[in-house]
Order: C-alpha cells, then sequence, then structure tokens
C-alpha cells in the first residue's frame, strides 16, 4: 500500500500545484457472448493504486488523490466475489478520499476548473477521451465567468513511463519471483519433453507450473516443434513432436502484475543435432555477450547492433552468409534470418512501457531498468540456406536487471548450455 502511494506522490511531485492528473481503470472485456475475459487492470492504473477492479477512476491534484470507485452490490458479490467499495477504500488503499464512481460525471467540472494542464492518457478509451475534452472547453468558454479549464493536456505517459522504466525495490522482488516461476515452467519441459508428445501437452505443462504457485501466462505461450520455431508468433501449439527436432518455447508468468519473458530451444531428444548444435552455439554465444554489455551507458540500440555483428559473424562461419560482415550488415541480408530485436523492456507489461530514444537518441541504460536479451537465428526451409539448416529455429532469451555492476540474469535458473540441456534431457 506505502509502494502505491509513494508512486502517487511522485506523479504528484512532478506537476504544478494547478494541475490535475486523471488515470481511468481498464475496461472489462467481453471474450464472446456475455462471457468475459479475466479481468486485468490497466498496469498504468495498477502502478498508481495496486487495485484491480473495473469502472474506476483516480484523480491526482498535486496535494490530494481521490479514487472514484463502484459501490458495493450485494447482488454482484454473489455473482463475482466481493467488492472493495467506497466505504473502504481510504483505509485499504490510502487514496485521500474515496467516492462513488457513479458522481465522476457530475464532478468533472469541478474537478478541471481552473486547471492549467491536465494529465490524461489520451486515445484510450473514446467515450472518456470525448468527455474530458468537452468538459475542459466548456469551461473554457465560461473564461468571462472568471473561471477557465485546461488548456494544455499531456499525455501522462510522459510522467508515469519514465517513472515505471526504473523499477522499485518492491517491483524487483516480484520480478524475482516471475522469473522464479517461469524457471518452473522451462525446467519442467526439459525433464518431461519426449518424442511424439504433441505441442499443447507441452503447454499444459507451462500451465501448470505458472497455476500452482498462483501465476499466469504473461502472453500466450508458443511451443514450437522443428520448423514451427521459424514462424516468431506461433501460438497454435497443436503438431506432434518428431525426432531431431528443436523445440523452441517462448513462455513466461505473471506474477501479480509482473512479469517474465523466457525462451529456451532444446532438442526432442537427448541432444542436439550437429547443424542445430552449430546454429546454437552462435546463438548461445551472441547472447551471452548481449547481456555482458547490459550495464549502464550502453544504449539498446547498441547492444542489437553489436549482437547482429555477431550473428552475421556467426553465420559466416555456418556457411550461410558469405562476404564480410560489413558487407552483410549493410546489405540487410541477415534479415531474413534475424528479423527482430534483440530486446525490449519488461516489467509490468511485456513489452514495457518507457522510451527507447531520449532527445532524439538512443537512450543510455540505467540501474533498475530491466530488459530481455533474445537474439534468435530463423532458417527458412528454402534455397537460402545450406539443406542442413532448413527449418531450424532457435531463440534465447532471458531477462536482465541492470545494475551499476554486472547485469544480473533473472532467469539465471533456467541451464541454456549445451552441456547442461543435454545432461538434463539424457535423464543425467
Ligand atoms: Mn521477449
Amino acid at each position: 500500500m506505502q509502494a502505491f502511494a509513494n508512486r502517487r506522490h511522485r506523479v504528484q511531485s512532478a506537476m504544478n500545484k494547478n494541475d490535475v492528473a486523471i488515470f481511468i481503470s481498464a475496461p472489462a472485456l467481453i471474450r464472446s457472448n456475455d462471457v468475459h475475459h479475466r479481468f486485468r487492470q490497466d498496469s498504468d492504473f495498477y502502478y498508481l493504486t495496486g487495485f484491480d477492479e473495473e469502472e474506476a477512476v483516480l484523480v491526482l491534484e498535486s496535494d490530494r488523490s481521490i479514487l472514484y470507485l463502484r459501490k458495493r452490490d450485494p447482488e454482484k458479490e454473489t455473482w463475482n466475489g466481493p467488492m472493495l467499495g467506497v466505504d473502504r477504500a481510504v483505509a485499504t488503499l490510502a487514496v485521500d478520499e474515496a467516492r462513488d464512481i457513479n458522481s465522476f460525471r457530475t464532478d468533472l467540472p469541478a474537478i478541471l476548473k481552473n486547471r492549467e494542464s491536465l494529465y490524461y492518457m489520451f486515445g484510450r478509451n473514446r467515450e472518456m477521451d470525448g468527455f474530458l475534452l468537452e468538459t475542459s472547453d466548456r469551461l473554457l468558454r465560461r473564461s468571462r465567468a472568471g473561471d477557465f479549464g485546461p488548456s494544455r493536456i499531456i499525455h501522462s505517459a510522459v510522467l508515469l513511463h519514465e517513472m515505471r522504466l526504473i523499477k522499485d525495490a518492491g517491483e524487483i522482488e516480484l520480478m524475482r519471483e516471475a522469473a522464479d516461476i517461469t524457471a518452473d515452467a522451462h525446467l519442467a519441459l526439459f525433464e518431461k519433453t519426449r518424442v511424439s508428445m504433441f505441442e499443447f501437452e507441452l503447454e499444459s505443462i507451462i500451465h501448470e507450473a505458472f497455476r500452482r504457485r498462483n501465476a499466469t501466462e504473461a502472453y500466450p505461450s508458443i511451443v514450437a516443434a522443428g520448423k514451427n520455431a521459424c514462424i516468431l508468433h506461433y501460438i497454435k501449439n497443436d503438431e506432434k513432436i518428431g525426432q531431431d527436432q528443436l523445440i523452441l518455447v517462448d513462455a513466461g508468468a505473471e506474477k501479480q502484475y509482473m512479469n517474465g519473458d523466457v525462451t529456451r530451444t532444446y532438442p526432442s531428444g537427448k541432444t542436439y543435432t550437429s547443424p542445430q548444435r552449430d546454429t546454437y552455439e552462435v546463438v548461445l554465444n551472441a547472447q551471452l555477450k548481449a547481456i555482458d554489455r547490459t550495464v549502464p551507458g550502453i544504449s539498446m540500440e547498441e547492444v542489437h547492433n553489436l549482437t547482429v555483428r555477431d550473428l552475421v559473424s556467426g553465420l559466416i562461419d555456418l556457411k550461410v552468409l558469405s562476404g564480410s560482415v560489413d558487407e552483410n550488415i549493410e546489405s540487410g541480408s541477415f534479415r531474413k534470418f534475424y528479423m527482430h530485436r534483440t530486446g525490449h523492456w519488461l516489467g509490468l507489461d511485456v513489452h514495457d512501457v518507457g522510451s527507447y530514444n531520449v532527445d532524439g537518441m538512443p537512450r543510455k541504460m540505467e540501474p533498475g531498468m530491466i530488459c530481455t536479451v533474445e537474439p534468435g537465428l530463423y532458417f527458412p526451409e528454402d534455397e537460402s540456406v545450406p539443406q542442413a539448416f532448413r527449418g531450424i529455429g532457435i531463440r534465447i532469451e532471458d531477462d536482465v536487471l541492470v545494475t551499476s555492476g554486472k547485469p544480473e540474469v533473472l532467469t539465471s535458473r533456467i541451464p541454456k548450455s549445451i552441456k547442461e540441456i543435454e545432461a538434463i534431457r539424457s535423464g543425467a
């Protein structure tokens, strides 16, 4: 509760005295007909409140916080479980005031009256966007009466997303837990995978590992055997695992809104085949170097460019590419085999918020940032690659905390060396 209050105070201290910030909860989403998706709070709203109900609005003035939320409703509680309710919100969430959500619309003119700037995540909720704009406009037109409304609307990403980029102690603790649960799943897969199982059976092993520790999937798990690994967002997961195939698993747990994001690529049998091993070594070597480089002062862009160099050099060694490293980087020939970035921010969102550029320049890493490091190589089944490599897809992805010293790999419990993986696959 204190951590959420601290975050609100940080937002408030960045605001001018006459500003106001408004944050809206996520809408409930329909899956089909009258069945809803499991509710997930908007990440920004959760970051500032720790409150996981729908139909809520947080209003931050420079020295006061007001939470609008649903009144308790015994009938709704019978169907959907307990609601916090207005009466308990101040004590539970440490906001200064709690009010019925039904009064938000009537209160809004007073909230916006005589404000200079409004911080608001516009573009996410058309109806709310329109209502806020109209109300602001109406106040501005009343200037003859001496009133005014906010003439500047600032996207609150500029405040909040910069904060979210640097993780606080509580977030790092939860990220460690999400990483640990994610590790459970990958370790179970290394042990339980057998030829002739289906990809969906492996997916069920992932679900079991996550749910038994009260976590959920951070994103739909990718379980891709053989050439399916070359489909970057393969989530059908319905094919049978063959002999001497590689299995690429990209799966991460979400624990209390914090996310893991890990990929491992391991053999369906006991060992990697020779072309699989050669490719794996190129990717692993690039990944280990990229992790070592993830220190304060370097940008994600630089890490990516250096990783591309390592992968291209490996592709030349494998005789998939010919010519020099520079020529291949210049021509972009490698993009057929490496078409994604080397990493992204990670946190409350899997592809977490926070700008990758500052003042038009790639942003430098700072302690407290968390990112993925995930190089890969994907060889299509065509003439562009030597026969032996066709259909091989490999990605190795870990979650890395930038510290003032060496980077901390949050997901280091999951083996990735060929030796370690083959030992587990052989039942050693
Ligand atoms: Mn990722």
